[in-house]
């Protein structure tokens, strides 16, 4: 892409609304812009962003066993008052009637949507295990929509949802999820760590929150420092046990503020990390709760009425943009994790108009995209500074500056965002370093 074509619209000055960082470079990056309280367009920058995080999310998804579907974002009430939820929900659930005056809602999760699915089209224990996911906005009336995508009222959540013939199934279910997490989380250059929950409205027995350590999150939590330094499980077999996993990772101790105890203070001490985080994932183990209201029966191996226990599994996908620059950033603006970026390598040209700074930045920048390396070329006729603020605020990981002095010399400068390292190397270093297979 070449930067004066893309639509890009940055601003200088610190927007007022916004109170913390993710939310202040989103907008001066021009990822989002606020439609409504606590929903946002997403702009060219943001799209690409929320993509590659979506991306993620499916390929770990997939690769964990899980299925993906799309489900209706406006949904019947009707099955809603079968599970009774229609009721308890509340407030935040925003409640629509159609032209017959039926009773509809726009979705804030889809547990009761995916139990008829499974009702009305999986036979018998032999459909089982089942895990079916989707990539797909919500909607909640929230009280106090806050910090832009952070709190939204609309927003992109991936939400998985098992169903199993038993209680070790079904926990093997929530294990592959546990893990498929952590993995997913380390791609994205994030720490996430798991957490005993409570389940709140959607119910159950057995949940996990994977929280992202910031200054400005929203929840006080405390760990164990180890949990901090643990690598995410490589080389996974989803059909193995995978239990010596989940007790590895749930030994060491993580609580949120309500949760802590204040014993563990005096006993981890120097091993003890508080710190603030963000909710980014969250998962459930509820057994028969909406498949028993919901009448939801499949012929057992005995031939029996089977009511299959299920899970679900829940990531914050919008939530996620915002959480990965809270953890990332400095005064200059985003640094962005290689794995998420919009653009993997800029190509900055120091003088538009120069034959051969023109010449040499073409052609690199051809055979970048013929090789399919994901580059943005700042091709504009702005001063140097302009670009490498841009280029620093939009968060750029790697950037190839071209000036006339260099190429007189057959060579760039090339940086990488968020090091104050600098290289010079010949333009086919340059080429080689992002073609190379
Ligand atoms: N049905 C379950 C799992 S699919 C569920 O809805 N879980 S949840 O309520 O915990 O939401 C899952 C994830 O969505 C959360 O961990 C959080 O990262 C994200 N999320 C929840 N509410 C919001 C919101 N208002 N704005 C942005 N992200 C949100």
């Amino acid at each position: 892409m070449r930067l004066s074509r893309l639509f890009l619209p940055t601003l200088k000055e610190n927007p007022a609304e916004a109170v913390i960082v993710s939310h202040r470079l989103m907008l001066r990056a021009g990822m989002i812009r606020q439609h409504a309280a606590g929903i946002y367009n997403w702009l060219p920058l943001g799209t690409r962003v929320l993509q590659n995080i979506a991306k993620i999310v499916r390929e770990e998804q997939n690769f964990a066993g899980a299925q993906e579907i799309i489900m209706p974002t406006v949904q019947s009430g009707e099955l809603w008052k079968e599970s009774g939820r229609y009721d308890d929900y509340g407030p935040e659930m925003l409640r629509i009637k159609d032209r017959h005056e039926r009773d509809m809602l726009y979705g804030p999760t889809h547990e009761e949507v995916v139990t008829d699915i499974f009702r009305n089209n999986a036979k018998s224990y032999r459909n089982l295990p089942l895990n079916l996911y989707q990539i797909h906005w919500k909607f909640r009336d929230e009280v106090r929509p806050r910090f832009g995508v952070m709190r939204g009222r609309e927003f992109l959540m991936k939400d998985a949802y098992s169903f199993d013939v038993d209680f070790e199934r079904s926990k093997h279910s929530y294990n592959q999820m546990f893990v498929a997490y952590l993995r997913t989380f380390a791609r994205m250059g994030l720490k996430a760590i798991p957490m005993r929950a409570d389940s709140g409205p959607i119910g159950g027995d057995m949940s996990h929150e994977f929280i992202v350590l910031a200054e400005t999150g929203e929840s006080a939590v405390f760990c164990h420092k180890g949990l901090l330094e643990k690598p995410a499980p490589e080389n996974v077999d989803y059909q193995s046990n995978l239990q010596a996993i989940i007790d590895d990772w749930t030994s060491l101790y993580a609580a949120t503020e309500e949760k802590h105890d204040a014993a563990m203070e005096a006993k981890l001490g120097a091993d003890l990390v508080k710190a603030r985080g963000i909710e980014v994932g969250h998962i459930f183990h509820f057994g028969t709760k909406y498949s028993a209201a919901m009448k939801a029966q499949i012929a057992g191996p005995d031939g029996q009425p089977l009511t299959p226990l299920m899970g679900s599994y829940g990531i914050g996908v919008s939530r996620l943009v915002g959480a990965i620059i809270e953890a990332s950033h400095d005064d200059a603006g985003i640094i962005w994790p290689e794995g998420v970026a919009p653009f993997r390598v800029g190509i900055i040209n120091l003088k538009v108009g120069d034959a051969a700074c023109d010449a040499a930045c073409t052609d690199l920048y051809a055979k970048f995209t013929k090789a399919g390396v994901d580059v943005l070329y700042d091709d504009r006729d702005e001063r140097a500074g302009v670009k490498f603020a841009d280029n620093d605020l939009i968060g750029v990981p790697w950037q190839i500056v071209i000036g006339p002095k260099g190429i007189a010399k057959g060579v760039v400068e090339l940086k990488r965002r968020g090091s104050t390292e600098k290289e010079e190397i010949s333009l086919d270093a340059a080429l080689n370093k992002f073609t190379a297979k």
